[in-house]
C-alpha cells in the first residue's frame, strides 16, 4: 500500500511549534519529549524532524545525515536518562508501525522506556 504523509498529525504540530510538549532533547534532525501517558518511569519519545510515518519509511528514505543524527539523538536520550547500561539499568525501545503494529501518530517515533524492569515482551 503506497503512505502518503499528513502533516496534520500531532506530531507534525509539535514539531512546527503549534502544540506544546515537554522536550527533553533537540537536535537539527531529532526532537524528543516525554510521552503525555507515560508507561514507565522514564518514557520519551524521539522523533525526526523530517516527515516519516514509520521506522521502515525513515530507514529507506532519509539522507545519512538525518539516520545518523536520529540515531545519535536516541543516544543523547538515554544517557540523559540514565539509562544506559554504563550508567543504568537498561531501556526498552519500541517503534510501532501500521495498523499491525498499533501505530497511533502517523509520524516516525521510538518509545525510549526505562527505570523499572519490564514485563516479557509478548505480541
Ligand atoms: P504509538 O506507538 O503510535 O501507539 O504511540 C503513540 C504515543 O504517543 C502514545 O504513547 C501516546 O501516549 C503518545 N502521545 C503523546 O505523547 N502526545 C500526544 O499528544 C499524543 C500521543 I495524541
Amino acid at each position: 500500500m503506497a503512505y502518503s504523509y499528513d502533516d496534520q498529525n500531532i506530531f507534525a504540530k509539535i514539531l512546527r511549534g503549534e502544540i506544546p510538549n515537554n522536550t527533553v532533547y533537540e537536535s537539527d534532525h531529532a526532537l524528543a519529549f516525554r510521552d503525555i501517558e507515560p508507561q514507565a518511569p522514564t518514557h520519551v519519545l524521539v522523533i525526526p524532524k523530517g516527515p516519516y510515518i514509520s521506522f521502515d519509511h525513515f530507514a529507506a528514505e532519509a539522507s545519512d545525515a538525518e539516520i545518523v543524527g536520529y540515531v545519535r539523538a536516541i543516544s543523547e536520550v538515554c544517557k540523559a536518562e540514565g539509562v544506559t547500561l554504563d550508567a543504568g539499568e537498561g531501556f526498552r525501545m519500541i517503534a510501532n508501525a501500521g495498523a499491525h503494529g498499533v501505530q497511533e501518530v502517523p509520524h516516525l517515533h521510538v518509545h525510549i522506556l526505562g527505570g523499572r524492569p519490564m514485563g516479557r515482551m509478548v505480541a
